[in-house]
């Protein structure tokens, strides 16, 4: 690629965030292992703190699992309104180096500064000096000439470090990387290809590419160049989502069907008003129903339909229901996904 061609994209990704904001606010909190989460002990964590992970407390699991492993753990509850309001603070740092920000979640974003002369390495601590300022957190940051390695880049020196991969390092710093690190490959691919005997990255692309395609499709292809660091997908500084969706963690699992319809009523309300209220431009493209069992397996159901239709809510209750082998359920989800917005540049390609 020539070099007026070579970009830089800066990820960054806070350092446990939530639970480094609870440590701010609440310096008693510092040095202690500290989950942040649900307030009963049926709900899960939404992250821990370093301490804490040492004993192996992880985002998503429950508390009393989290409670079984470290038994010394300070549960504090969610302030989402708090959390809310440092992302604000750190995509405003953000928008002083670019107007080119694909914010991921709250606590995560690429950065596209090709067009900025200085070294994304000297960027990104500026930026990480200026997080550390001005909101008292930490975070860390991959810099590299695409998302994908950027995203894998600013993992490498986690917590409170940076690490930066220069293009002519992109295949050699893929060759050793394990499959599931690449995002998009999920547990059932990277099963999957296991038993194909491809664990890494260097493993998969010694096999060509139109042999992947013919395995695979055009995701085998596509995993293909991934597994040489090659990406072009550009950072989309408002990239919609593409689906909403509403869960209930239950404080006592629901045993019938009947109690599951009457809990997703409501949850359907909720649902109906988020639409209209925030996302009224947006055309539906599918229903989905999502249940989770007192086994911890998980299932959905999901039907093409353009609106909420309560009578087709149900239908995919009583299928993801049906498939429960018994086992009361201990969570519920319900939610719509979206048809893409069409891009322009894409349209123009055809
Ligand atoms: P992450 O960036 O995945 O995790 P983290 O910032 O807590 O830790 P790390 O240092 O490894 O980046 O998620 C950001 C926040 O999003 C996290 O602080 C809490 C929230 N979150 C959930 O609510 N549920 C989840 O399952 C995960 C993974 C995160
Ligand atoms: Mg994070």
């Amino acid at each position: 690629m020539p070099a007026e061609l070579q970009r830089k994209i800066i990820h960054i990704d806070m350092d446990c965030f939530y639970a480094a904001i609870e440590e701010r606010d609440d310096p008693t909190l510092r040095g202690k292992p500290v989950g942040v989460g649900g307030s009963s002990r049926r709900g899960v964590l939404t992250t821990a703190n370093y301490e804490a992970r040492k004993f192996g407390c992880r985002s998503a699991m429950p508390v009393f699992m989290a409670l079984e492993k470290c038994p010394e753990l300070i549960i504090v509850p969610i302030r989402f309104d708090v959390y809310k309001r440092d992302s604000l603070r750190i995509r405003e740092i953000f928008s002083r180096f670019t107007a080119l920000v694909e914010p991921l979640s709250l606590d995560e974003a690429f950065l596209d500064v090709s067009h900025n002369p200085e070294p994304g390495t000297i960027i990104a601590s500026r930026i990480r000096q200026l997080i550390r300022e001005e909101t008292g957190l930490n975070a860390s940051a991959g810099i590299a000439p695409n998302k994908l390695i950027a995203k894998i880049a600013s993992d490498w020196k986690k917590p409170d470090g940076q690490f930066t991969v220069s293009p002519a390092d992109a295949a050699k710093f893929m060759r050793e990387l394990p499959l599931r690190k690449i995002p998009g490959v999920g547990g059932k691919t990277a099963e999957r290809l296991s038993a194909m005997g491809m664990e890494t990255c260097g493993e998969y692309r010694k096999i060509d590419k139109f042999e992947w395609a013919r395995r695979l499709g055009g995701y085998g292809s596509e995993l293909y160049e991934r597994c040489w660091g090659r990406d072009e997908r550009p950072v989309n500084p408002d990239s919609p989502r593409k689906s909403l969706s509403i869960e209930n963690t239950f404080s006592e699992n629901l045993h019938s069907l009947g109690m599951l319809e009457r809990e997703m009523g409501a949850m359907l309300d909720e649902l109906e008003e988020k639409l209209s209220s925030r996302h009224s431009e947006r055309k539906v493209r599918s229903l989905v129903v999502k249940l989770k069992f007192s086994d911890f397996r998980r299932t959905t159901a999901e039907r093409a339909h353009p609106e909420i239709e309560r009578g087709i809510f149900r239908e995919l209750l009583e299928e993801a229901d049906s498939r429960s082998e018994g086992k009361p359920s201990r969570l519920l989800g319900v939610g719509v996904r979206f048809h893409d917005i069409p891009e322009v540049e894409q349209m123009e390609l055809f």
